[in-house]
């Protein structure tokens, strides 16, 4: 057993002071004691320790297109789907060492920002022409190599991809996502699960409702619930107005209607996105336990629209963030955007503090431990919250920081998302391992010179 000594630590609600935690083996919390002084420690942490921040959604590989995908021609109408068009591009031409490096970058700058785990919604599955790789788990086991290298915790959540759009056949150029049927994928989810170290958890992520037509459902949860029946299932959905038309012609209802009564949605469930809600989804997706992924600078670099938190927050609805595109990484600019979308349609401040009247919320140490309790459970992982039982997945703050050291904790915490103070977070380690210290990760250089020379070469596809 390591022994910690934490001066000052988040709880659920409030804050603790001088307490010991004991971490086993695994990197788990075994106990949390109040400090009395006499103890033998391992180490003292003095600044402020908080949960780390869970990273629920994304596809690793675009990061690769931050910077190469804001100019266009004025007179085109730029959109989420001529966006998608020149995404599709870098796909086309990754290289299974191109998928590791441009992992292992996000992944650096991930812990450095604060995240202690990602979960990598997967689908460039096969070879530039279409076809499985000899090994079919080729490029999902760059991802979990990039993970390992760095020591960001990862859920891994394959995707099924199987049509085009509605009733569409797949397009060629969506060769390397799409299997054949159901039994085709779980093929290759048996391969990746053969693949994964013994604290990465693996999930399935069907694409969305354009994506996977409403009779491969039942084959595909089935499938994986017969091997994991805890397994999270994430899916994008209603990120898009004009998904959200065409799923009402094609399936009779709106996307997040049609999941909640057709394929039953729970708390092993997180929907991504879910932009575009009314009352009665709202209401229901709140009751169903459910996590919304949300990843504002995504959707608001896309052009999505902007998710009714208040009104889904208030109902009781749970959480979580994710950078999805990965042009921002940076948990509190996720949250900041949250927040700040509500204040801008609302033209009110303090919108997400909510409870009970006569008492003070801090909306932005409300927002993150909200959203890491979330994220935990959309994850499957034990983390989220700094308890007995969880992965010590925590991010230190610095206690000297010129923007700190006036606040109490709960303030702290709203200048860490509201004012983004440059090098805040001074350390952060998952499962028990110190993964950056003083604000950077050990293989920060490595790792960028390999991105640097894969960039180089994706730089063609956005000639
Ligand atoms: C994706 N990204 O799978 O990477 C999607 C775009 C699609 C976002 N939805 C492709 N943000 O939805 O068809
Ligand atoms: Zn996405």
């Amino acid at each position: 057993m390591r022994k910690l000594r934490c001066e000052r630590w988040m709880r659920g609600s409030g804050w603790d002071g001088p307490s010991i935690f004991e971490l086993d083996e695994a990197g788990r919390i075994a106990s949390i004691t109040p400090a009395r002084g006499d103890e033998t420690v391992d180490e003292t942490i003095d600044g402020l320790v908080l949960p780390g921040m869970p990273n629920v959604h994304g596809h690793a590989f675009q990061r690769a297109l931050a910077g190469f995908v804001e100019d266009g021609d004025p007179g085109a109408h730029d959109s989420f789907w001529t966006w998608r068009t020149r995404m599709y591009r870098l796909a086309l031409q990754l290289a299974p060492e191109d998928v590791e490096a441009i992992a292992a970058q996000l992944y650096v700058e991930a812990l450095e920002a604060g995240y202690t785990s990602m979960g990598e919604f997967h689908y460039v599955h096969h070879d530039p022409e279409g076809r499985p790789y000899a090994d079919r788990a080729e490029l999902a086991a760059r991802i979990l190599a990039a993970a390992a290298e760095t020591g960001v915790g990862l859920c891994l959540l394959p995707v099924p991809y199987l049509a085009g759009g509605f009733d569409q056949p797949p397009r060629p150029e969506q060769r390397r996502f799409v299997h054949a049927d159901p039994d085709d994928f779980l093929e290759t989810w048996a391969a990746i699960r053969a693949r994964l170290a013994p604290d990465q958890r693996l999930g399935i992520a069907p694409h969305s409702l354009r994506a996977v037509p409403p009779e491969a459902w039942a084959p595909l949860l089935g499938g994986v619930r017969a091997v994991d029946p805890d397994a999270p299932i994430h899916v994008h959905a209603a990120e898009q107005t004009a998904e959200v038309e065409a799923c009402l012609g094609r399936l009779g209802a709106r996307p997040v209607r049609w999941l909640l009564d057709t394929i039953g949605v729970d708390a092993r469930w997180c929907l991504v996105h879910a932009t575009h809600l009314d009352g009665g989804e709202i209401e229901g997706l709140a009751r169903s336990e459910a996590v919304v992924g949300l990843c504002p600078t995504t959707e608001a670099n896309l052009g999505d629209g902007i998710f009714p938190a208040e009104a889904f927050l208030r109902a009781g609805g749970r959480v979580a963030i994710g950078s999805d595109s990965h042009v921002i990484v940076d948990p509190a600019e996720e949250l900041r955007l949250i927040e700040m979308a509500q204040r801008l349609i609302t033209r009110r401040r303090l919108v997400l503090a909510l409870g009970p009247a006569g008492t003070r919320v801090h909306v932005g140490a409300a927002l993150w431990r909200a959203a890491a309790r979330g994220g935990a459970q959309a994850l499957g992982l034990p983390a989220g919250a700094l308890e007995v039982g969880h992965r010590a997945d925590l991010i230190v703050l610095d206690p000297s920081h010129p923007h700190l050291v006036a606040h109490g904790p709960d303030a702290a915490v709203d200048a860490l998302v509201f004012a983004g103070p440059r090098g805040a977070i001074r350390d952060v380690m998952v499962a028990g391992r110190w993964r950056v210290r003083g604000g950077r990760h050990p293989a920060r250089e490595a790792v960028a010179s390999r991105y640097a020379a894969c960039l180089r070469r994706c730089a063609a596809a956005f000639d």
